[in-house]
């Protein structure tokens, strides 16, 4: 289940989705997850905008952080729901479980489009295929399906999808199929340098962290983990930032950020080595891909919650056999 095996159905699901959509004559709500990222973010805008230039009637709900408000229009933005209107179809897009939703409830008619290998597959129709960068990799291969011409428009926030998950098509997800899309993408009219540009910039306060960050780190097992925190007081909008800068300490196989939150202390997890941050997450009651995961630590705060994760994180160390037991 947690594989990143292709979808042998791939096509198939994605042809009976194409079709559900195309014969639509009701509302479609798009959603996505929490704290949604630029895949989220882009996968279901790109989408959006190609079902509208089919001329349904969609409601794309989604609220972009900071970084990536510059994707989306004023217009486009909607509140969340509280209920799916009757007879509406709700469309899901890179939510790893329906719990993940943000938005609007999961009820009606559900479409799942995502590439998390965990999602349990929920809904009436879905396109699950773990060995996808990004799921704005489906959604490229849908909107051809769908016949839409390609715009800037449609392309920019669809290659933002792939660029994010990707890391700028520099993590072990960058595929020849990905980097082939990507080209696609820049010959329908994207900006690629002032895109990739934008995706960067961050408000002064962040770098204004980023020295008091830098001094929570800390090397645990022999320098196989590193930690850092952001410290109490500090708000920081997209600080999932931080754990791309910690993620490169030499010897380092795993990396955690921890940020505190009104809920609990989130987790940023990045991995390589055959270490498994997917693992990680999963034992701490998150989720996400085997080289990049998160997870949030419910009602307690950063002491308690390095507590829980080392010995977490020191028991995917020793199945991947950096310790003789
Ligand atoms: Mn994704």
């Amino acid at each position: 289940m947690n594989s990143n095996n292709p979808d042998p159905h791939y096509r198939e699901h994605l042809q009976a989705v194409a079709e559900a959509l195309k014969a639509l004559k009701t509302p479609l709500y798009i959603v996505t997850h929490v704290d949604p990222d630029g895949d989220a973010i882009g996968s279901s805008l790109g989408l959006a905008r190609a079902l509208k230039a089919l001329g349904k009637e969609v409601i794309w709900i989604a609220e972009p952080p900071r970084y990536l408000r510059f994707l989306a229009r004023d217009q486009e933005l909607h509140p969340a729901l509280q209920r799916v209107p009757e007879g509406a179809t709700l469309l899901v897009l890179d939510s790893a479980e329906p719990g993940r939703v943000t938005g609007a409830p999961v009820e009606g008619r559900v479409i799942n489009l995502d590439h998390h290998g965990t999602n349990p597959r929920f809904g009436d129709l879905w396109v699950v295929d773990p060995s996808k960068s990004a799921t704005a990799q489906i959604v490229k291969d849908l909107i051809d399906l769908l016949g839409v011409r390609w715009t800037p428009e449609i392309a920019t926030p669809v290659l933002t999808g792939l660029i994010t998950d990707t890391g700028n098509f520099a993590f072990a997800n960058t595929t020849p199929e990905v980097l082939h899309t990507a080209a696609e993408l820049v010959g329908y009219g994207v900006e690629l340098a002032e895109l990739t540009d934008r995706l960067r910039w961050r408000p002064p306060e962040y770098f204004r962290a980023l020295g008091q960050v830098m001094e929570t780190v800390r090397f645990h097992f022999g320098g196989l983990l590193v930690t850092a925190h952001l410290p109490a007081g500090l708000e920081v909008e997209d600080s999932d930032d931080f754990v791309g800068q910690i993620r490169y300490a030499e010897g380092a196989q795993i990396a955690v950020f921890l940020r505190e939150r009104p809920e609990g202390v989130k987790l940023s997890i990045r991995s390589r080595g055959g270490v498994s941050a997917q693992a990680v997450a999963v034992s701490l009651g998150g989720g996400g891909h085997v080289p990049a995961a998160g997870a949030t630590l419910r009602a307690m705060g950063l002491e308690a919650a390095y507590l829980r994760l080392l010995p977490a994180v020191e028991a995917e160390l020793r199945k991947a056999g950096y310790w003789a037991d």
